[in-house]
């Protein structure tokens, strides 16, 4: 009896050992980012495998795949419409979907990076409400608190629902409130101080983890590109060290503005390196891409110029919107930038899911 009861205790000894040493599944993918940024830069797709420029719905179908015969080393997907329980989110696409495509991405040893554009908490219309003083109603009005922590606990439900047949959580990269430096979301500058943002952002991450306990959430942070940024602009929302461990910025080409995009990129990627420095955080191009690249040499001659002497983590490129045809940033087959694209997934530094696999 003696014998059995010191086995049990030697036991529950160990148990408690491996579990204080386990690492969270979220600091294997930050130290993983951290070594596959050594080989270069992870190319990313918003929605990637759920729709393209010409189809939608289809499975094991990427306009990136149709191309290059490589899914992306990063997909994108976004949760908005989760807080209504609705089961498709703002871009129609079923959640049970995404779940899965985020799954499969993880099996094939790509990397899965989530964004969020809910509904305004207060007026009930889009993201791009910026009425209604929302912030200041979560962090200060009760009714809109507890509104808001059933919304998290929507988001807490689905990120723990990622899991691997084995049980694993499959760790995602979160990209709340982003795009906070520009007027257009309710979380945006003309809709709070950079103090209640930075409140709210902390809110967020100390409810998901705090109290539903998630573990396997890699924090991004990401205002928008601006002219001639400065560090002291990145960082007027920023939420603190302990808060995020991704920094990126959001920049677009519009208006076919090659020359413009270039020098701000190149500028603003700057900014970020020094900052990730001082701060010892990676670095990424959060969202990006020229609307309906009318130049077909884009990627190389545009984009790989500017990006090429900076060392990031990842380059997302936005969606190829099935129901919006000005909404095209990725080429496809048969659109004009095909040629340029192969190309540009031929360069030694371009990282693709098939470069991931052994790293
Ligand atoms: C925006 C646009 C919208 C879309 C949203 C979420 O930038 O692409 O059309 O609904 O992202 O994907």
């Amino acid at each position: 009896m003696r014998v059995k009861i010191f086995l049990a205790f030697c036991l529950c000894i160990a148990t408690n050992m491996i579990g204080a040493n386990k690492e969270k599944v979220s600091d294997e993918l930050i130290s993983r980012l951290a070594e596959l940024k050594k080989s270069g830069i992870m190319i990313g797709h918003q929605d990637d495998p759920v729709y393209g420029r010409t189809w939608k719905w289809e499975l094991n179908r990427s306009d990136i795949k149709d191309v290059t015969g490589d899914y992306p080393a990063v997909m994108g997907f976004d949760l908005g419409w989760i807080e209504c329980d609705s089961i498709v989110n703002l871009d129609h696409v079923p959640f049970e979907r995404i779940r899965r495509e985020i799954i499969l991405q993880h099996e094939r040893g790509g990397i899965v990076t989530l964004s969020w554009h809910p509904t305004n908490i207060v007026t009930r219309q889009s993201a791009w409400d910026p009425n209604g003083n929302a912030i200041n109603k979560v962090l200060h009005n009760d009714t809109y608190r507890k509104k808001f922590e059933g919304w998290l606990a929507k988001i807490a439900a689905f990120l723990s629902s990622l899991q691997t047949q084995d049980g694993r959580k499959v760790p995602i990269i979160f990209r709340p409130w982003h795009e906070m430096s520009g007027g257009w979301f309710w979380w945006g500058k003309d809709s709070c101080s950079p103090e209640e943002y930075k409140q709210f952002y902390q809110l967020t991450k100390n409810i998901l983890e705090g109290e539903h306990k998630l573990q396997n959430i890699v924090w991004s942070f990401s205002p928008g590109g601006e002219e001639n940024l400065t560090e002291e602009q990145y960082l007027k929302y920023y939420p603190g060290d302990e808060y995020v461990d991704i920094i990126g910025i959001d920049l677009y080409d519009f208006n076919a503005d090659n020359a413009k995009y270039s020098k701000q990129l190149s500028q603003n990627l700057k900014v970020l390196n020094a900052v990730g420095k001082k701060h010892h955080k990676l670095v990424a191009l959060t969202e990006t891409g020229a609307q309906q690249l009318p130049d077909s040499r884009w990627f190389t001659n545009v984009l790989w110029k500017a990006l090429k002497p900076f060392s990031l983590s990842y380059v997302l490129f936005w969606r190829n919107a099935w129901d919006n045809p000005k909404e095209i940033y990725m080429t496809s087959k048969g659109h004009r930038t095909e040629a340029d694209f192969k190309r540009f997934y031929r360069l030694k530094k371009t990282l693709f899911v098939n470069d991931l696999k052994t790293k």
